[in-house]
């Protein structure tokens, strides 16, 4: 056991303040009925900084000052101004990078590499992209003159906080809609320094609107009236209840769901560039992406290689302070994510898996869990088929390609695949049979904003990135 103790230096960048209103019309606000919630840092469970949590009224107000905005100002703004709203604020997210990366992996628990190397780029990336669409949305191939839908209301979860943000607001300010948007309970930080970036910018005031709380302020979001749009990343159970509520209206919707990945080695895979890919898909940001690649499918003959080569590579993960730039895996987001990790691997184990971990040192305060392989999976385990979202991996084997693409479409799920191999043909083969959004060749947990990403079957519906991101939010 050992003390975690974040390093001072990096801590410093951020300005926390004691508490945080909501963003609403431009200004932080007190919640008029709502309360107020703590957000924790999961590797310490030290108190960050008191949250407001916004009532059914504070979700009225905000839906009200994005509509006029909407109406006065962002709706008749000709595209080429509201792209250069989009191009400053991406700037600043560059400017302000490093006190993001430090915030995002304060809040979350991500390992700074990541929220540095990946999370906080792909933010700007984001912007810098739809800002370039927002004066051609007549040549994105949706008719000659789509029109914007309105308030779009936005929920998202706490697994790449400021990135998800930037999935959903980026393209709706480029296509002529205002939003509000609620970030997860676990992690608001970053959507509340993103909220002092559009001030910075100057962003007319109601174009964005940040409502801080938990599951009841989202629902109030979803369900209001004045909400045109509605678009949801997070679990498929609630996603399913957001469906039923907006069923009957006139509401447009959207849902990034839940996933269970296949990542599959063939036999003339590079082993060690494979195994590079089976550590990133399940262990980067703990495991807590959808899109990980959960279940690893390796063929018979390469089983005893691929998985001692995994089992080597596992031991070198550092597993600690998310501020540490040497850290490969930081904490788990939330008590309540690690108590799900810790039944599902139990029920691992009593169906008869066999579990393993490397030997490895956890911090005793905060939310841990070392990164785990179960071999001897079936495809009736519970940790084949429910989403475990943590660092943990199903390994099951197969004989033929056929075999391979039965077993990565047996699941609800439909997000993402991976495939090694050396033949171009057969990545071509298995591309076109297996049921995912998005299917990765001899790389893994790539992201661009220029491609389209979305699931099917219990994955969701509707595509974010790319063109195809556009069409959500318009009227074709
Ligand atoms: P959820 O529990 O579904 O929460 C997602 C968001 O919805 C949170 O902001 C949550 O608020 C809010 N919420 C909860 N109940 C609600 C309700 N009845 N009405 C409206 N909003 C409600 O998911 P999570 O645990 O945060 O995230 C993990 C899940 O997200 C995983 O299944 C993962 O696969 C999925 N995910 C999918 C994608 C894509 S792109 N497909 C990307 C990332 C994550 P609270 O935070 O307060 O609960």
């Amino acid at each position: 056991m050992f003390e975690y103790a974040p390093a001072p230096e990096s801590r410093s960048v951020v300005d926390l303040k004691p508490s945080y209103g909501l963003f609403i019309g431009g200004d932080f606000v007190e919640p008029g009925d709502g309360g107020s919630f703590k957000s924790i840092n999961p590797a310490s469970e030290e108190v960050l900084a008191e949250v407001a949590e916004a009532g059914p009224g504070d979700v009225d107000r905000a839906v009200r000052a994005a509509r006029r905005a909407y109406d006065e100002v962002w709706g008749p703004m000709p595209g080429r101004d509201r792209a250069k709203y989009l191009f400053r604020i991406a700037r600043i997210i560059q400017e302000r990078a490093r006190e993001l990366a430090v915030l995002e992996s304060l809040d979350n628990g991500k390992p700074i590499r990541e929220s540095r190397d990946v999370d906080i780029p792909l933010v700007a990336a984001h912007f810098f992209y739809y800002a370039g669409w927002a004066d051609k949305l007549g040549h994105a191939g949706l008719g000659s003159d789509p029109r914007p839908l309105g308030v779009a209301g936005q929920v998202i979860p706490w697994n790449f906080p400021l990135l998800m943000l930037a999935w959903k607001i980026a393209p709706a300010l480029a296509t002529g809609n205002t939003v509000v948007l609620k970030p997860a309970e676990t992690t608001p930080l970053t959507a509340l320094l993103f909220a002092e970036i559009c001030q910075q910018a100057d962003l007319p005031p109601g174009v964005v609107n940040i409502v801080t709380g938990a599951g009841a302020t989202g629902q109030a979001l979803v369900e209001h009236d004045g909400v045109a749009k509605v678009a949801f990343t997070g679990s498929t159970d609630v996603g399913r209840q957001i469906a039923r509520s907006v069923a009957g209206t006139r509401k447009r919707l959207t849902l990034e769901l839940g996933g269970k990945a296949a990542n599959i080695v063939f036999d003339d895979a590079p082993v060690d560039q494979a195994v590079e890919g089976i550590v990133n898909g399940i262990f980067f940001n703990q495991g807590h992406v959808c899109c990980a690649g959960s279940r690893l499918l390796v063929q018979e003959s390469v089983y005893d290689e691929v998985l001692a080569g995994l089992k080597r590579r596992m031991a070198q993960l550092r597993v600690g302070d998310p501020l540490d730039k040497n850290t490969d895996v930081g904490a788990i987001n939330s008590a309540a994510q690690l108590e799900r990790i810790r039944t599902l691997t139990e029920i691992g184990s009593a169906e008869g898996a066999e579990r393993w971990s490397p030997p490895c040192e956890l911090p005793d305060r905060g939310f841990w869990f070392a990164p785990t392989i179960f071999t001897g999976v079936s495809q009736t385990h519970r940790i084949a088929r429910d989403e475990i979202f943590g660092p943990v991996l199903s390994v099951l084997t197969f004989r033929t390609p056929a075999e391979a693409v039965e077993k990565a479409n047996n699941t609800p799920y439909g997000l993402s695949a991976g495939i090694w191999t050396d033949k171009g043909s057969r990545i071509l083969w298995m591309a076109d049979r297996l049921r995912a959004g998005v299917v990765w060749a001899n790389t893994f947990n790539k992201f661009d904003p220029t491609s389209p990403f979305g699931g099917f079957k219990e994955s969701g519906y509707g595509r974010e990135g790319g063109r195809h991101g556009l069409e959500a939010y318009l009227d074709v």
